[in-house]
């Protein structure tokens, strides 16, 4: 489903007058603490977030799957999908493929259809933690740290395929996330799993075109649920030193223990120069990949707040070179209307970190004013950046309140006409 141009005109002709009004007066606030709002806005609508093509479906857990209706049935439909949503929110200009959920039938076919929508693709995924028909090896016991160097050679090979095939579209990352662990004590032989893992992380490294960045996603548990092989940010990193200039670490939210304090590890690896990007969802106790910012929204403006603190170090984080991307699953919310929330949140995040009054914060700090240090930072979260949000979009001539129109123009029940009720989408 495409959404015209002059729909969007004419839903942001309505929205514009209450629009103009919550944004000037946003403006004369913030201009009156020193802040610049156009430097916002411009930031905002600067700043694109990639949209998983594994989460267009509806998502399942092992007690169940439900039917959304009008899911993609091929990787055309899921592209026209993220242009729908790029179309609504200007903001959505990427799409991470995940391999072989997705493996395009023909990429110059793929990548026309995509630059027609305007989206570029961000990282693609390998995916060594489930057999495919008719693989020769078993990835039941891991995959680049199994103890059979005949699964691993297939493992990395795998990989090196998912590097051909993103760099026939544009793409210039892989992510590397390993199921591979194990479910009981001394099932397996943790440094040896670690350093075969190694071995073939570099065998893959050395096959990458030498304008590509490797990502190494961490997670403490599931499948595995003793151990896993890349556990967390601490071994990623250390491959990721150990491999390479061009091998960071990715920091997905779900992917972290209860109550771990996931804005001082992006501090520690933005210092180390070693954060590759993000799957952003949330989460209330494991790696729920919930809407991001539904949950815990207070710790996503902290990680952004680590992002965007550049007073005293300017040029060591270039957000252009980072992947930002979505990784969520709907179980019980439209995929397309998550997607757009989500996408809302990260941004909302993103522009309260940039209105924080960095100068005052740091001379709080310097002199231990606890206090105070604490009240600019909520100042700042509590400020309702929503009109600069709305005003990015307006810049990128996309729509003022994206999920209002999302839901005014029935866009689902459009695509279960077209699709059908019973039409299921590949991925989670
Ligand atoms: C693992 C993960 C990883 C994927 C998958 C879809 O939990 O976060 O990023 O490949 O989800
Ligand atoms: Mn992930």
């Amino acid at each position: 489903m495409k959404i015209n141009k002059n729909l969007i005109e004419e839903h942001n002709r309505k929205k514009s007058e209450e629009h103009h009004d919550t944004l000037s007066q946003l403006e004369d606030q913030l201009s009156k603490i020193g802040f610049r709002p156009d430097d916002v806005v411009q930031k905002l609508s600067d700043f694109q977030v990639a949209i998983p093509s594994w989460a267009l479906g509806a998502g399942g857990t092992r007690f169940g799957r439900f039917k959304m209706g009008g899911e993609p049935r091929t990787l055309e439909e899921k592209i026209e999908d993220v242009g729908l949503i790029h179309t609504l929110n200007g903001s959505s200009g990427a799409v991470s493929l995940h391999i072989p959920w997705d493996i395009p039938a023909d990429t110059d076919a793929t990548q026309q259809q995509a630059l027609e929508l305007g989206l570029k693709f961000d990282a693609v995924n390998s995916n060594t933690f489930q057999d495919q028909q008719g693989q020769e090896y078993s990835y039941k016991f891991g995959s680049l740290s199994h103890t059979d160097p005949r699964v691993r050679d297939q493992a990395v090979a795998h990989n090196i395929d998912v590097i051909k095939i993103g760099d026939a579209l544009g793409s210039k990352a892989l992510t590397v996330w390993l199921a591979d662990g194990s479910n009981f004590p001394g099932q397996q032989n943790l440094r040896k799993a670690l350093d075969r893992t190694w071995q073939s992380l570099e065998d893959i490294y050395s096959a990458m075109p030498s304008d590509w960045t490797m990502l190494i996603e961490y997670k403490p548990f599931e499948p595995n649920f003793y151990s896993m092989v890349i556990p967390d940010w601490g071994t990623s990193f250390l491959l990721a030193t150990k491999l390479g200039d061009r091998v960071k670490t990715l920091v997905d939210l779900g992917h972290h223990l209860p109550n771990t304090n996931i804005e001082q590890i992006v501090a520690t690896l933005i210092m180390e120069n070693k954060l590759g990007g993000f799957h952003f969802n949330d989460s209330k106790y494991a790696d729920d990949d919930l809407t991001t910012g539904s949950i815990k929204p207070y710790q996503l403006f902290l990680i952004f707040c680590e992002l965007t603190d550049q007073v005293d170090n300017p040029d060591d984080l270039k957000f252009s070179e980072l992947a930002w991307m979505i990784d969520a699953s709907h179980n019980v919310k439209d995929p397309l209307e998550d997607l757009l929330q989500s996408v809302e949140a990260i941004q909302i995040a993103y522009a309260r970190s940039l209105i924080i009054d960095r100068n005052e914060l740091e001379s709080a700090r310097r002199n231990n004013d606890v206090s105070r240090a604490q009240d600019i930072l909520q100042m700042a979260f509590r400020t309702d950046v929503r009109p600069l949000l709305r005003e990015s979009r307006l810049k990128n001539g996309a729509a003022i309140q994206p999920e209002k129109l999302f839901r005014e123009l029935n866009v689902r029940e459009n695509l279960i006409r077209v699709r059908g009720s019973e039409s299921t989408a590949t991925g989670l």
